[in-house]
């Protein structure tokens, strides 16, 4: 079963955002399979973010990403990478559509809430770096209430 990996930043975990981002992940009927609350350090996010290291908004970005704890998270389910984005809104609040997380609850690009993997290559990277100790592989068993 496909995975992604979810996370709050430093924004949406110090707004008390957390549960309410649990809460619609796990009634959309994804299956949580790890998280953790972490202080991420410079390096770890450097890593994380490498892909936008040449772009302007960089040392703003990783600034941000390491003012507080994280919440990192692996959700496990049908499509899970593409419905995750979905379900988070698109990376401009402004362009956000009313009832995504990001359209919800926040203003600024600079200040989005939350991230989530982009493709399964991604996801499969991503979780490796946040994740090295591995996931909790659990059977729900809502599973046949979820899935024909
Ligand atoms: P994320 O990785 O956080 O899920 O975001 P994304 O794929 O939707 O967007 P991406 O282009 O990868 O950008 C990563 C994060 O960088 C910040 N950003 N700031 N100031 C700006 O113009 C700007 N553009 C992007 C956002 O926090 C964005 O989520």
């Amino acid at each position: 079963m496909e995975r992604t990996y979810i996370m709050i930043k430093p924004d949406g975990v110090q707004r008390g955002l957390v549960g309410e981002i649990i809460k619609r992940f796990e009634q959309k009927g994804f299956k949580l399979v790890a998280m953790k609350i972490t202080m991420p350090s410079k390096e770890h996010m450097e890593t994380h973010y490498e892909d936008l290291k040449t772009k302007k908004f960089f040392p703003g970005l990783i600034a941000y990403m390491t003012s507080g704890p994280v919440c990192a998270m692996v959700w496990e389910g049908k499509g899970a990478c593409l419905e995750g984005r979905k379900m988070l809104g698109a990376t401009m609040p402004s362009d956000s559509a009313m009832g995504t997380i990001r359209g919800d609850y926040c203003i600024e690009v600079g200040r989005n809430i939350c991230h989530g993997s982009d493709s399964v290559e991604s996801a499969n990277k991503e979780i490796a770096h946040w994740f090295p100790e591995g996931v909790c592989e659990w059977e729900s068993c809502e599973a046949s209430w979820i899935y024909e």
